[in-house]
């Protein structure tokens, strides 16, 4: 039975628990704990792991409501054959992709350092999508897995804010899906950005989609989670 967010921006975001996905975005150690790549590159990781609770508690709401839930890693072969030579030049790092660093190579499928925080990981069931680059249709099976299981509506969660979430959420608007950005639940290195990004995703009548907090979406899910 489909669902209201009335406080959506820019206006309210029905959606039926059964044809609409999470899409969880890179939350990996990589990215948000200390000596992973995030930090590698000169950013603060601390403002992203503020939000492991936040995701958390959308996650648990997600799965109460029985919807498919999606974890995306930024990740690469360990013959980095799916990795461009730019993206590994790129901002001249200290580390690069495939170098070996604190928590074994980075962005490296597989290694310690790619997987997905303990307090937000996939469970059994979840669909995992590997991918190489900042979107997460672009070299994978994303696009037919979602169509298999005729989603269609997307919630995004995950960092950062402007590169891999943003990026996703415009594959899937030119895809056809109607997406749905819970502010609290992502995050940047820099504030700036993301809150640029959930200004332009709602934007002229919400050109890429909506966005709402994560209390908002559990407020709409409410009667649909287990026990209640
Ligand atoms: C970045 C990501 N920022 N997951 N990746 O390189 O946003």
């Amino acid at each position: 039975m489909p669902v209201t967010i009335l406080h959506a921006k820019p206006y309210p975001f029905e959606f039926d628990p059964a044809t609409t996905a999470l899409v969880v975005i890179d939350m990996q150690r990589d990215f948000i704990e200390p000596g992973g790549f995030g930090e590698v590159l000169g950013n603060d990781v601390r403002r992203l792991a503020a939000i492991v609770p936040t995701v958390a508690r959308l996650l648990a709401a997600c799965r109460g409501a029985g919807m498919t839930i999606v974890h995306t890693r930024e990740s690469h072969r360990p013959d980095l054959a799916d990795c461009p030579d730019a993206k590994r030049a790129r901002g001249k790092p200290r580390l690069r992709i495939g170098d070996e660093g604190p928590m074994g190579r980075i962005l490296v499928a597989g290694e310690p350092g790619n997987a997905i925080l303990p307090a937000v990981a996939p469970i059994a069931g979840e669909i995992e999508i590997d991918k190489p680059g900042k979107g997460a249709f672009y070299a994978t099976p994303l696009g037919d897995i979602l169509r298999l299981r005729k989603i269609e509506r997307l919630l995004f969660a995950g960092v950062t804010t402007e590169v891999c979430v943003q990026t996703t959420m415009r594959e899937a608007n030119d895809r056809g899906y109607d997406c749905l950005l819970v502010e609290d639940a992502t995050e940047s290195y820099f504030p700036e950005f993301k809150s640029a990004t959930i200004e332009m995703i709602r934007a002229q009548g919400g050109i890429v989609g909506w966005t709402a907090t994560c209390a908002e979406v559990e407020a709409a899910l409410g009667p649909h989670t287990k026990g209640g």
